[in-house]
């Protein structure tokens, strides 16, 4: 058995239902987005160590009804596929568009707009052909939209037209796992002339767990595997929970593996996870019963961290950049002062479902946030949010009556406490910190950590206020995401020369 060259988390910061493929010795990976744009992030790698972004399948609106879609909504759950020369991306739009069929021959260019599938209801689509070129679209029957409230009906199956989306059966039923809650995320394999389909099961928090069924055909009869779930980490103090959500497929050294989503809980019993749902790796092979047999997930321990300057020369915003339901180009300027990004505010706070924001992923535990912002004409500064309901802000008001002031306001489901200063003259460095909960048996020991939030006076830093950063958790808003955090303008036009990220993990 040869160490994997992975580190997990593999892709840090909240990048859930993970799905990859293999072509020519290049890897591809995709995960669910949510409400933010650019959608379904994808990445690569020859090595499966390092992991580059090569771009988004979404990359303008259209392609998903992002602008109306509720929080926790939209991309959910991609499965990239590859096959007769043609990328496949299958993907839920929840509460938007639903099924759609994203397909190109360069998954660094541009993809198509989007086929709706017809005649599938329910989430997590998956892509599969057999020999003959027919393909196999295997979903999760929740019924999202049943009207006396959300359904399962299990594992569902249809033989599918990929060029117009249409079933072309009635939906089968298959093998629904060991009797978790929520089968769902199947992925289905050929395998030495054997049809394996795994599932998740048991929800994607701490229950969720990996199981596998295997037949003689894409169709059935599936008998599950003696040793389900083949994965979780349910009841245990691994520093990594949720496993689950996985993708099966060979290394390059031949050995088999599987990517899937995990969380990093952090505090004295690991409840709160301020990144989300990451993506992870772990060894799996074959047992001599022809089941497959899947590896805990470990944690790597914590790399030198990273420094990430953004001083806004490019004529546009790197690939980590993400926007809330609107496209960047709608309020943002890179050209209109040289060196500094100008955001437009219209009146919507962080409070509101499209603000005038735009960041990135918050990626380690201990991070520093700071941007150094003009807002002599306007209202707006450094904002980190789970979702509009629990976000933290630190503002500089160049509007106030009494003259120019810097606000921080912590937002806790909606209950806000705010904490003001004079503004120093001139453009101000705001600041956001994260740091780790204390040790030992207090409250401040089971958050996951503590939001600090500063700015740069005369004399020195000014700590307006910290908060409790539970809420801003997966857990603790009840979220698919995780932390995102990046400049914002609610009113008039606010310019910021600089933002800093520094992140670096604390390790178990
Ligand atoms: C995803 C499904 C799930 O489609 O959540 O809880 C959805 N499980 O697998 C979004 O991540």
């Amino acid at each position: 058995m040869t160490h994997n060259p992975w580190t997990n988390p593999v892709v840090p910061g909240f990048h859930p239902d993970p799905s990859i493929c293999e072509v020519d010795g290049t890897y591809y990976l995709a995960c669910s987005s949510f409400e933010y744009l650019p959608g379904l992030p994808l990445f690569t790698s020859t090595d499966l160590a390092t992991w580059e972004p090569i771009g988004h399948v979404v990359t303008h609106p259209e392609q998903l009804a992002s602008r109306e879609i509720p929080t926790n909504g939209g991309a959910w759950a991609p499965t990239i596929r590859f096959h007769d020369g043609v990328f496949h991306v299958v993907v839920t739009d929840a509460m938007g568009r639903g099924n759609l069929l994203f397909t190109t021959t360069d998954p660094a260019g541009k993809w198509s707009e989007g086929t709706p599938t017809t005649g599938v209801d329910g989430i997590d689509p998956d892509l599969a052909w057999d020999a003959e070129g027919t393909c196999y679209l295997t979903y999760s029957g929740l019924l999202l939209t049943a009207g006396d409230g959300p359904r399962h009906l299990g594992i569902q199956q249809v033989r599918l037209d990929t060029e117009t989306g249409a079933a072309l059966e009635e939906p089968r039923s298959l093998w629904s796992g060991t009797g978790g809650i929520f089968p769902e995320a199947p992925h289905l394999y050929e395998i030495d002339g054997t049809w394996y389909l795994m599932v998740a099961e048991g929800g994607t928090e701490r229950g969720h767990a990996i199981s596998i069924a295997r037949a003689p055909s894409p169709v059935g009869p599936f008998e599950g595997c003696p040793g389900n779930p083949l994965v979780t980490a349910r009841g245990t103090d691994r520093p990594v929970q949720n496993t689950g959500h996985g993708d099966l497929f060979l290394t390059p050294a031949g050995e088999w593996a599987v990517v899937c989503l995990g969380v990093r809980p952090r505090g004295m019993v690991r409840s709160f996870s301020a990144m989300g749902r990451e993506t992870f790796m772990t060894t799996a092979r074959f047992g001599d019963d022809g089941w497959l047999q899947i590896d805990p997930v470990e944690l790597d321990a914590p790399g030198p961290g990273v420094t990430l300057d953004e001083e806004f020369d490019e004529p546009a915003l790197g690939l980590p950049w993400l926007t809330i339901r609107r496209p960047a180009a709608e309020f943002s300027s890179l050209t209109e002062r040289a060196g500094w990004l100008v955001l437009t505010g219209d009146g919507a706070t962080m409070d509101d479902d499209r603000p005038a924001w735009v960041g990135r992923r918050q990626q380690h535990e201990i991070t520093e946030v700071t941007a150094v912002v003009d807002a002599s004409q306007g209202v707006g500064g450094l904002s980190l949010r789970i979702d509009q309901d629990n976000h933290v802000d630190v503002e500089v008001d160049g509007l106030a009556e009494g003259g120019p002031v810097v606000r921080a306001r912590g937002v806790v489901a909606r209950l806000v406490q705010t904490w003001e200063a004079p503004a120093p003259a001139g453009p101000v460095t705001v600041r956001l910190t994260t740091t780790q909960p204390e040790s030992g048996f207090s409250l401040r020991a089971v958050t996951s950590d503590i939001v600090t939030l500063s700015f740069d006076g005369p004399e020195g830093t000014v700590e307006l206020g910290e908060v409790d950063g539970r809420t801003l958790s997966a857990e603790g808003a009840g979220s698919f995401t995780g932390r995102v955090v990046g400049a914002f303008a609610g009113a008039g036009t606010v310019a910021f020369d600089r933002v800093s990220y520094t992140g670096r993990d604390g390790g178990r």
